[in-house]
């Protein structure tokens, strides 16, 4: 494997997992209208809506297991140290886990955010998040009842984003599991990518909005594709 890869992930990557994708039949865009549960004014209307969103998810999350694609890339950044960029629109713990089982100390840049953690609009305070969240529960750093699952809604600028710059300014390879390439700047990465000079590579079900841009694709579900490219 080359010197410095960079993969991004997107919610095919956690299908298997029995973790809802966003806009394949049946994603949860299909079940909820995104306005109303993934962005700030759609909190602002109906905070118990978006919480309960959340606590939905987060139960999802709990019940959940890392599948061979999640394992795959977690043997990857073992086996490569300070080689390989995790960098995640996904707010599920997944990758966490499967590094956890490879013993395997890596970071993930959660660019969306995540759901185990917790976040007080009022004073910016972050913290692990109960399993249940609810509109009036007080921040246990100010009191105020102005909390929020910490993720990453549309129309708000995505964390990390000078880490992955500097990642995509060095990579040699790039990767996207599992996404559909219609949210940026999430999509805009591969572009980035080969006018860096890396290779670029999407492992994906169904062709993505942007895989014209790839060098190379590798279609089906993320456990075969990924331990395949992986191996
Ligand atoms: C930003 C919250 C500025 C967390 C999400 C107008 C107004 C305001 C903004 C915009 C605008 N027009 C465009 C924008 C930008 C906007 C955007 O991109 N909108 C789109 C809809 C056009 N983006 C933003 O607002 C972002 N912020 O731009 O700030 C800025 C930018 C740069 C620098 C500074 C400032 C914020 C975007 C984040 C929004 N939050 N979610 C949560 O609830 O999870 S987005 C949501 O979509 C999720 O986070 C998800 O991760 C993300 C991307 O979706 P995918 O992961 O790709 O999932 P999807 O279902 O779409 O696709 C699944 C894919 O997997 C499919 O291709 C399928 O084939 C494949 N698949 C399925 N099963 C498998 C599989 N592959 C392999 N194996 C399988 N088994």
């Amino acid at each position: 494997m080359p010197e410095n890869i960079v993969i991004l992930t997107g919610a095919g990557l956690s299908a298997e997992s029995g973790l809802g994708t966003f806009r394949d039949k049946d994603g949860l865009w299909t079940q909820y209208d995104l306005e109303e549960v993934a962005t700030p004014e759609g909190f602002a209307r109906n905070p118990t809506l978006v919480q309960d969103f959340y606590n939905a998810r987060r139960a999802n999350c709990r019940a959940a297991t890392p599948n061979a694609a999640h394992h795959a890339l977690a043997r990857l950044a073992r086996d490569y140290p300070g080689t390989v960029t995790l960098v995640t629109q996904n707010i599920d713990d997944m990758l966490e886990r499967a590094l956890r089982d490879a013993s395997c100390t890596s970071d993930v840049i959660h660019m969306h955010g995540e759901l185990a953690r917790a976040l007080c609009n009022a004073c910016g305070h972050r913290w692990d998040a109960p399993a249940e969240m609810h509109a009036d529960d007080p921040c246990p750093a100010c009191g105020r009842a102005a909390t929020r699952p910490d993720v990453v809604w549309f129309g708000e600028i995505p964390y990390h984003m000078e880490a992955i710059d500097t990642a995509l300014s060095r990579a040699t390879l790039f990767a996207a599991i599992g996404t559909s390439g219609e949210v940026y700047p999430a999509a805009g990465f591969v572009q980035i990518a080969r006018e860096m000079g890396a290779h670029t590579v999407e492992l994906n079900l169904d062709p993505s909005a942007n895989v014209h841009i790839f060098d190379e694709t590798r279609p089906g579900p993320a456990t075969q594709t990924v331990p395949a490219w992986v191996n």
